[in-house]
């Protein structure tokens, strides 16, 4: 996609408001993501379902994450908005961060929703542990260097855990433009994958996590 940014150095992301003179949301966006979860509120949380299509899916490095592209047909349902993911990719450490504390890894899942021009994106902490199958299978055919892509047969509910049970805040896309149509949606329970698979995508992209930005005066719901 031709974007000059990185997580270091000259491209890192205290240049990334250089970007597009356009868009200045990356540097004074004041509903910025990731953010660190603390302080969440008690709120009454519509349950997420998703019905997610397994299958075989074209796995693109693009030169900042892994990312599985998935075709139509594959939704997400929270309360009365639905969702249609169209992509999921990987972060090592974490972006987001819960009460100070990273993850080794996030996943996110990218939806767009199907009324407006937003997105609602699902994140998931990955951590050292048994070996997840669907994880594995990612890892095992991981393209190595940017522009590269790989075939891979993948159930993605296999990559959620027993519960959905989330935090929920409105934020940003946490990479350029860094647009602040997002509804983040973050599990609580971290799933467990096996260190060697993590050390695969750690050894592609050791650091693809934009640092922590400020809450500023928004609330972060799902305390229970
Ligand atoms: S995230 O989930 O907040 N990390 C995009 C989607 C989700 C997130 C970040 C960005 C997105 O759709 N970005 C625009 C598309 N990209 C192309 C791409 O997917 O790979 C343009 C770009 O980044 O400049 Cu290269
Ligand atoms: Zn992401």
């Amino acid at each position: 996609d031709g974007a000059h940014w990185g997580y270091t150095g000259q491209e890192g992301p205290e240049h990334w408001a250089d970007l597009d003179r356009k868009n200045f949301a990356c540097s004074a966006g004041t509903q910025q993501s990731p953010i660190d979860i603390t302080d969440a509120v008690k709120a009454d949380m519509p349950r997420i379902a998703v019905d997610w299509q397994k299958g075989r899916r074209k796995m693109v490095n693009n030169g900042h994450t892994i990312q599985i592209n998935m075709p139509e047909g594959s939704t997400l349902t929270r309360g009365d908005r639905t969702f249609e993911l169209i992509q999921f990719h990987f972060h090592a450490p974490s972006e987001h961060r819960v009460a100070g504390k990273s993850f080794p890894m996030e996943t996110h899942f990218v939806h767009k929703d199907t009324k407006s021009d937003s997105f609602g994106v699902m994140g998931v902490f990955l951590i050292p542990g048994a070996t997840n199958a669907s994880f594995a299978s990612v890892a095992a055919v991981l393209p190595a260097w940017p522009g590269a892509s790989m075939a891979v047969d993948i159930d993605p509910t296999g990559l959620l855990p027993a519960s959905l049970s989330y935090w929920t805040y409105e934020g940003s896309l946490t990479t350029p433009p860094c647009t602040e149509n997002v509804q983040w949606m973050l599990v609580k329970e971290p799933v467990e994958v096996d260190a060697a698979d993590i050390a695969r995508f750690v050894s592609l992209y050791p650091q693809n996590a934009r640092p922590i930005r400020s809450p500023n005066r928004r609330f972060i719901l799902g305390f229970d």
